[in-house]
């Protein structure tokens, strides 16, 4: 399979659009008794500019955490929380972190997170070694290569200790074993040898201060990282990590499991060095998409019609598969994604091979899809769905569709033909109820 770079391009833009990983976790003691803020906020920003300078701003960082300019956490487990800011220096334009603590009724400034790149690329608080004091994971935008400056930094109460620094493709933090308590995973390659630069997911575990890589695990070289990353169920009762991974031109999906303890890239080919099951356009999300505890993987495919089409014509669907338990797939269902309408459309099965999907330009305010059967000798309308302008509601009224929803742009309008002709088409026609039920908003989990 060819697929052009710019429906590529296309694919990475509206698939990558959210982002995911994980929870944040929270123990059940955290919950009970919340430990109480040591610090008050209105003094706090005061306080830098007196050491830092007035002309500094506070930055709310990217987190798939809910933090603010000024964040409250329990870093150096005494039951008081501590509060982290982040801010700007306008004098040398550097981002910096730094912890606040309250000693004896008077405010002092930690200072030792200054960072590898101009912006903060996403923060993220955890205790991967269950100490109960919270590690800073920071990762910075990169000023002229592809790779992410990535701390680890600790606060023991009285200084910020620099657990590790380096430069990494990517990081996410996650639970793969199961055991409630999160591992870092590093998505990394060998910068120095690009001819040979051993792309590979590594896991890390957090000892006596110390960050080791534990467990190592192959990944297609020159893939340039995950554009979403989900931990969930493989199989009932066995995570996985689920890599939506982006490559040049095309993308694919890796999914890691542990098999005797050790990091297991399922669908990796080891002998020709690449993973051909998953192999797709684009670097297309993966989720749970027929809602059953398991997790699907999603690989997009041109749909009935349009097999022979040059690809700027391609009406695409996606195919859902399950992991076999294996090295392979197993479908499960189709769906249909309209971008411009955010909508998404489960096609059973059978679908793929005998309904045809007909869709207008993007440019208007009324966009519509529409569903036909079609074999060798008939083609007759199932059903069409419209996306309709407020405005122009009651014409639409007036010609007898019927509303389906609305959303906070447009209202969803349907008409069915109820005329069909030949009894293969009436197999699969729908009900409004019907039709309902297999329409939801389009689907996203995480992104980086
Ligand atoms: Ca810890
Ligand atoms: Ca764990
Ligand atoms: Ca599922």
């Amino acid at each position: 399979m060819k697929f052009s770079k710019s429906i590529n391009l296309f694919l990475i833009i509206i698939l990558s659009s959210s982002l995911v990983v994980g929870c944040a976790k929270v123990s059940a003691d955290e919950m009970i008794t919340p430990p109480k803020a040591s610090v008050k906020a209105d003094n706090i920003q005061k306080k830098i500019e007196e050491k830092f300078g007035k002309d500094i701003s506070l930055i709310t960082p990217p987190s798939t955490q809910e933090l603010s300019p000024i964040n409250f956490r329990d870093l150096d487990g005494d039951s008081k929380q501590e509060a982290i800011v982040f801010f700007r220096n306008p004098k040398d334009n550097k981002l910096k972190g730094v912890i606040l603590k309250d000693i004896n009724g008077k405010l002092e400034i930690y200072e030792g997170i200054d960072g590898v790149g101009k912006e903060i690329e996403k923060v993220s608080f955890d205790d991967i070694d269950n100490n109960k004091k919270e590690e800073i994971y920071i990762s910075w935008q990169p000023e002229s290569s592809y790779d992410i400056g990535f701390g680890v930094y600790e606060f023991d109460g009285s200084k910020i200790d620099t657990i590790k620094e380096d430069k990494v493709r990517t990081w996410f933090l996650g639970d793969l074993d199961d055991d409630t308590i999160n591992e870092l995973y590093v998505f990394n390659e060998e910068r120095e040898n690009m001819d040979n630069p051993n792309t590979r997911l590594e896991r890390y575990e957090l000892k006596d201060g110390k960050m080791n890589i534990v467990d190592t695990c192959r990944i297609e070289d020159f893939a340039f990282g995950p554009q979403s990353v989900m931990f969930g169920n493989a199989k009932l009762n066995q995570k996985g990590i689920f890599m939506d991974i982006a490559t040049g031109n095309a993308g694919f999906t890796d999914l890691i499991v542990l098999k005797d303890g050790k990091m297991h890239n399922v669908f990796y080919d080891q002998k020709g060095g690449f993973t051909e099951k998953t192999f797709k356009p684009g670097p297309t999300p993966s989720y749970d998409i027929d809602k059953d505890g398991v997790v699907e993987i999603s690989i997009p495919t041109q749909s009935k019609g349009y097999e022979n089409e040059a690809m700027a014509f391609v009406v695409w669907i996606t195919e859902w598969f399950k992991w076999d338990g294996k090295d392979g797939l197993v479908h499960v269902l189709d769906t249909y994604e309209n971008y411009p309408m955010n909508m998404s459309f489960i096609m059973e099965k059978g679908w793929k091979e005998n309904v045809k999907i007909e869709k207008n330009n993007y440019d208007s305010d009324q966009i519509f899809v529409k569903f036909f059967y079609e074999d060798e000798s008939n083609k007759e309308l199932l059903f069409e769905i419209q996306y309709v302008a407020p405005k122009n509601a009651k014409k639409f009224e007036d010609l007898g569709y019927q509303k389906l929803k609305i959303d906070n742009k447009n209202i969803y309008y349907v008409k069915i033909n109820n005329e069909l002709k030949s009894q293969n088409a009436k197999k699969f026609q729908l009900n409004i109820n019907q039709i309902k039920e297999r329409m939801s908003n389009l689907i996203t989990n995480s992104i980086f």
